[in-house]
């Protein structure tokens, strides 16, 4: 038995949206999927029951911060990462190829793979894809991404062209090195925004046969109707009958989006990052409850919402949290926030098997952009 399985259950007539069962070694997801991430093996401020009763199927990890700290071998000894964390449902790790990149201090790339410097403590270290697929292993998640490289944007035709050469290399790697029966390696597509190299790495990394595949390489500072068209120059080059996973990709405009172009899988901090700093996601838009606006406004923060932070408290009730640097106000509008995007992915699943997805879609986007908060 393969570690994961997925079966597309309905496909959408007039997008390319599908409706997706992934099943892994610690559950069942409905995709399409939003992944809250857990970074460094908690979703911040939140308990794993809190996070499994927002609907939560699955979350992310990364290897980069874990292998850091506290080090695969002390969650190997724990039992693996879902015990480490008392999270039983399923986890997906990434490579730590995309954070090398973005968080270490110093960083040399080689064809072997990545030295660089801890932004923890400054000390050494190698990652290469053996390296990534042995600590994604100890950490014993369900889904394990390949050791890819995520080039800048901009950056040159050349520049992307080796990413994609070193990603599909590394791919191989990974296969090779990788012995978990229990743990799915899923490849990742490079290319930036250059049509031809996208396809390129798609039929590399295709022709390796991952049972899954995540798109790496976008949002990352590109505008989104780029994006959006390479997702769409994409979708004639996965399989139909594995999964999609657009990586680091979560506000609500790109999720319908992704979906509509046939992604089944997203994770993203911008839901549990920017509630730490005070920013909500309403049915009627973005809300800073941090600001003064909102000092004596005793509404929940989305009147439409039925969450736990918004059956209870008001909008001044939370600012005063936030501006007194107290927990609370963190964690209760990082539950807002989770909540919002769990929601937003189960309507579009049941607008799918509806066949009416268009129509939740240009609702949702008529309401979150109408400025009314
Ligand atoms: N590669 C990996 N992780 C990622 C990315 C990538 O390109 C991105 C880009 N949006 C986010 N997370 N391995
Ligand atoms: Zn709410």
């Amino acid at each position: 038995m393969p570690a994961v399985t997925f079966t597309v259950l309905k496909r959408d007539r007039s997008t390319g949206a599908r409706l997706g069962r992934l099943t892994t070694p610690h559950g069942t997801i409905e995709t399409p999927v939003f992944m809250p991430v857990g970074t460094q093996a908690t979703v911040k401020t939140m308990t794993p029951e809190e996070v499994a009763g927002l609907g939560a199927e699955i979350i992310l990890a990364n290897t980069y911060h874990l292998y850091l700290r506290p080090g695969a071998g002390i969650i190997r000894e724990a039992g693996g990462l879902h015990r480490f964390m008392h999270w039983e449902r399923p986890i997906l790790t990434d490579s730590g190829g995309f954070q090398v990149f973005s968080l270490a201090d110093l960083r040399e790339i080689s064809d072997e793979g990545v030295t660089f410097r801890s932004h923890l403590d400054g000390s050494i270290h190698f990652l290469g894809p053996a390296e990534s697929m042995a600590v994604q292993e100890a950490l014993g998640s369900d889904i394990a991404m390949a050791f890819d490289e995520c080039v800048a944007y901009p950056a040159s035709p050349e520049e992307v062209a080796a990413g994609v050469e070193r990603t599909s290399r590394w791919a191989e790697a990974c296969l090779r090195a990788h012995r978990r029966e229990d743990q799915a390696v899923f490849g990742i597509i490079q290319g930036g925004t250059i049509p031809e190299l996208r396809r390129r790495s798609a039929r590399e990394i295709t022709a390796l046969d991952f049972p899954g595949y995540g798109i790496g390489g976008l949002s990352v500072g590109e505008p989104k109707e780029l994006m959006y068209s390479i997702l769409e120059e994409l979708q004639g080059y996965l399989p139909e009958n594995k999964p999609r996973y657009l990586m680091g990709v979560g506000s609500p405009d790109c999720l319908i989006e992704g979906v509509k172009r046939g992604v089944d899988m997203f994770d993203c901090v911008l839901p549990t990052r920017i509630a730490r700093n005070g920013t909500v996601m309403t049915t009627y838009g973005k809300l800073v409850v941090r600001n003064a606006a909102y000092a004596r406004d005793f509404r929940p923060l989305d009147p439409e919402c039925d969450c736990y932070t918004c059956r209870n408290y008001t909008r001044a009730y939370i600012r005063h949290l936030l501006k007194a640097e107290e927990i609370l106000g963190l964690r209760l509008t990082t539950i807002h926030n989770l909540h919002f995007l769990i929601k937003l992915m189960q309507r579009l699943r049941q607008a799918i098997a509806e066949g009416r997805l268009e129509e939740v879609a240009a609702d949702f986007y008529e309401r979150y952009n109408s400025g009314k908060i």
